[in-house]
């Protein structure tokens, strides 16, 4: 076994270096464990080890004695390393949860491993270095660097308290995920405690542990930007210690299973990652449009008035919401019979419809206890609620008392499919949002068990609050005797799961599912919004950290709530939020029922932003889908940081105030009061603002420009080297008959490449066996005086005889040629055989470059 080389010599040594002594007074949490005995197979790509408890302590509880450790290499780019009690097993969160394989990993017991892949393809490497206590490496064999050694630092596993730390080499890790948090800062900052534990914790404060739990990281790695990814698979809350030279995780339960992801690249690390936890939900074409909501809105006279509202200021409005107002009394899957009442509603409904616009309502998990109302009565029936001392665990939300649907039941998740599909009878909505689903409640129950008092305390809401505070306490059970202490954490998943299959199911549509509360592989199911801002320059400047993270989470459909939610907004602010959430993936104006309305067309310069930056949203509709289908593909984000294209580049890793959408469009927003300029990083390169294509920006190497930013704009900028396929309407409907555009945008070397995914935008699957889509392939090429446009389609089997590119623009040409000469366009099909087609245009000389434009197609997309 040439990967996995106990390394005996080099680990005295290494434990001699890195060892930090613990001040000798103080008892130790942990002696770690010595190793007893190693197997490596033959097959390769696995070891397994027992370990031996050095010595007991009595802090936070008693030792587990014997741990069996295993690490595999589960394809070339992902290795695993497990450690389980060897005498009992634990809580894991099962396949049926998070599809993987799950072994049970005893000594000398043969473990299968994808047969087409060895370790001897692999970068990565695992290394026993030390064998008393035990200790060992993960490293990179390229390079030969270090990415996560425990050496030095003792493993501590007892039942309620599991402790490990990681080595970080000094200065070259930068490290990111860990969420969810809001961060001033998407790079993590050493010095802090990043806690997991699903909370109803408004995100408007700073560095508590907020909805979802993803004790996933990248890291990348100074100067050359190799990335590599690290996830601790476990659902139990814990602290993450992120020290200086030192990772440390704390966890309350569960195991150790690492799983590391090689990448190199920061794109394939989310590859890597997403190919385990599941690749996210393709979203709705329609979702990509702009969302209005507010918790407060008073009837369906004020919802018809926010639409006008649009409509009359020329703002586009694809989605309507309605917050927790409509129901009647609270109760999910009810309407107000006095201000939202069915008739009324279903005609709403109805208009948006035939509008092509949509509306989406909230529901809340708990289900009111009202003998009454018919929800209840089914759910109690069916004996689907989480159970505490021996009844259905008692709650307070909204509604007042309630029970909470015990997703884990797939009983639960039939019981909440049904009452969905009861409620669509009466309203047909188009998606849901999920909130309050971490659960929240509004009460603490006293501790009845253990399972409530952990004995180490997990830094929950930043000051060590019990697990229990407001939420449904640890010692409820679910159904096959789980522990809420366990599960807690996949609430929010599992609802996700449920309400995502269920809208298949009674729609036949794919689906669109907001949720609060997320955990590592929530993204199959559905979208998220950061919750509960603040209208404050420091929340529109943190909404970017926040994004970028749940881009690595896998959850690429994320926005923030444009405007703020808490306090009220500003006309200033507000402004600059629209700007900038124009681009976030999901973007949806909200705010909270006592502050001040911020419908965009409340304020005169607030609309002409709106106009603007919406205006440019929607022509890259297309291109924010094409992203969609790359994320459902290979999990890649929609929203990422500058360093994903650039990773080469070091000054990208601290970026927090820039990020790109895809890999072609930089977004410069202004983040601070009174400022009408902007301090932009560019990398490398040749970029077009995409408002104003004569302005452009060319750097070599990457350098910070100071860009003008007038109220009412946002600096928007596409690089050299892309084709962008864009739409000139503002229609969110892919059925009818569509015009496109083709922005050719050239390089330094004259070369520019694209590429768009289209279906109908509703089919459940994207790019399934089954469905039609279309996919093509642009390269662009100056050569002398030609520029020659190609198109490879690589599927082509949707919609031909409706879509067409109706016009072609080519920026960056060399601004030598004669200006007002008509050039002749030569458009090559290379799958029939080139014909050709002819169009004739202008050519000018704009700014720095000449800009040619041909009109007079169409040309039908998928040919
Ligand atoms: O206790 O439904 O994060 O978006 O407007 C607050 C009312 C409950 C919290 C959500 C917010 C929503 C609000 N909800």
């Amino acid at each position: 076994m040439a990967t996995i080389s106990p390394n005996v010599s080099f680990f005295f040594l290494l434990s001699l270096l890195l060892a930090s002594s613990p001040s000798l007074s103080q008892d130790p949490i942990g002696y770690g464990y010595q190793l007893h005995s190693l197997h490596s197979h033959a097959s390769g790509g696995l070891f397994t080890a027992q370990l031996q408890l050095i010595r007991n302590t009595t802090i936070y509880g008693p030792d587990i004695q014997k741990l069996n450790l295993t690490a595999s290499f589960e394809t070339k780019d992902r290795l695993r390393v497990r450690i389980i009690d060897a005498e009992r097993p634990r809580w894991e969160i099962p396949a049926e949860i998070i599809p993987r394989q799950i072994q049970a990993c005893l000594y000398g017991e043969e473990i299968k491993t994808d047969n087409n892949l060895s370790t001897a393809t692999s970068d990565l490497f695992v290394t026993i270095t030390s064998t008393s206590p035990f200790g060992f490496s993960v490293a990179r064999r390229s390079t030969g660097e270090v990415l996560f050694s425990t050496s030095g630092h003792s493993l501590v596993f007892k039942d309620r308290y599991l402790e490990i730390s990681s080595y970080l080499p000094d200065k070259k890790a930068n490290l990111y995920g860990l969420g969810e948090h809001n961060k001033p800062s998407f790079r993590l900052v050493p010095g802090d405690t990043l806690t997991l534990w699903n909370s109803d914790t408004p995100s408007m404060f700073t560095d508590f542990n907020l909805y979802g739990s993803h004790p996933f990281y990248m890291d990348v790695r100074t100067p050359e930007g190799m990335a590599h990814g690290v996830l601790l698979l476990n659902s139990n809350g814990m602290d993450v210690i992120y020290e200086e030279n030192l990772i440390t995780y704390k966890a309350i339960g569960g195991v150790f299973d690492f799983y590391f992801f090689a990448g190199p690249s920061p794109v394939e690390v989310i590859d890597q990652y997403t190919a385990l936890i599941g690749r996210p939900a393709p979203m709705p074409y329609w979702s990509f449009g702009f969302h209005q909501c507010r918790y407060g809105y008073k009837n369906v006279s004020d919802l018809e008035n926010v639409v006008a509202g649009y409509a009359d200021a020329g703002i586009p409005l694809s989605v309507l919401w309605t917050d927790i107002d409509y129901m009647d009394d609270f109760k999910d899957f009810t309407l107000d019979p006095v201000n939202f009442p069915p008739d009324k509603m279903k005609s709403f409904v109805d208009y948006l419809h035939s509008h092509g616009q949509k509306y989406v309502v909230i529901v809340d998990p708990g289900i009111s206890v009202n003998s009454s109302y018919e929800t209840y009565k089914r759910g109690l029936k069916d004996d689907i609620f989480i159970k505490w001392n021996g009844s259905n665990y008692l709650g307070v939300v909204w509604p007042g008392d309630v029970n909470f649907p015990d997703f884990v039941n797939p009983t639960a998740s039939k019981f909440w499919s049904n009452e969905i599909s009861i409620f669509r009878k009466t309203l047909p909505v188009d998606g849901l949002w999920i909130d309050m689903n971490e659960a929240s409640n509004f009460i603490t129950s006293p501790p009845l068990t253990e399972l409530d008092t952990p004995p180490y305390r997990i830094n929950n809401s930043g000051v060590q609050r019990p697990i229990n505070n407001n939420t449904v306490p640890a010692s409820s059970l679910h159904f096959g005797n789980l522990t809420e202490y366990d599960v807690h954490n996949l609430y929010g998943f599992l609802e996700s799961r449920a309400t995502h299959s269920a809208l298949i199911q009674d729609t036949g549509k794919r689906p669109f599912v907001l949720s609060r509360s997320t955990f590592v592989g929530s993204g199959r199911y559905a979208a998220h919004w950061t919750g509960d801002n603040a209208a404050t320059w420091d929340d529109l400047a943190y909404s970017i950290p926040s994004i970028l993270s749940f881009g690595l989470f896998g959850v690429p459909m994320v926005g923030a709530d444009i405007c703020g939610f808490n306090g009220n907004t500003t006309e200033e602010l507000c402004s600059r939020w629209i700007q900038l959430g124009a681009f976030y993936p999901f973007s949806r104006d909200h705010s909270e029922k006592r502050s001040t309305r911020q419908e965009l067309y409340l304020w005169r310069p607030v609309a002409q932003s709106a106009k603007k930056a919406l205006g440019l949203r929607y022509k890259l509709l297309p291109y924010y889908y094409t992203l969609m289908y790359q994320a459902h593909k290979l999990g890649t984000p929609i929203a990422r940081p500058l360093f994903f294209s650039f990773p080469e580049d070091p000054n990208t890793y601290g970026i927090n105030k820039q990020f790109m959408v895809g890999d072609r469009v930089l977004v410069s927003p202004v983040l601070e009061q009174g400022k009408t300029t902007v301090e932009a990083y560019f990398p490398r390169g040749r970029w077009f603002n995409l408002f104003d294509h004569n302005d452009t920006v060319e750097v070599s190497p990457g350098n910070q420009v100071t860009l003008e930013a007038p109220q009412d704009t946002i600096n928007v900028h596409v690089r050299g080297g892309s084709i962008l396929v864009t739409q000139k309407t503002e229609s969110i409907s892919l059925g009818e008959q569509r015009e496109y555009e083709l922005l050719v945008v050239l390089n330094e070397e004259g070369t520019a490449t694209g590429e768009v995914f289209l279906d109908d935008g509703e089919v459940v699957e994207m790019a399934g066996e089954l469905s039609e889509w279309i996919r093509v392939n642009f390269t662009s090429k100056v050569d002398g005086k030609t520029v020659s446009l190609n198109s490879e389609v690589v599927n082509g089997k949707f919609g031909t005889e409706k879509m067409f590119v109706k016009k072609v623009v080519f920026l960056g040409l060399r601004p030598d040629s004669k200006a007002g000469v008509a050039p002749v366009f030569v458009l090559h099909q290379l799958k029939s055989g080139g014909k050709i087609v002819r169009g004739s245009g202008s050519y000018s000389v704009q700014g720095k470059f000449g800009v040619a434009v041909v009109d007079d197609l169409p040309q039908p997309i998928g040919e």
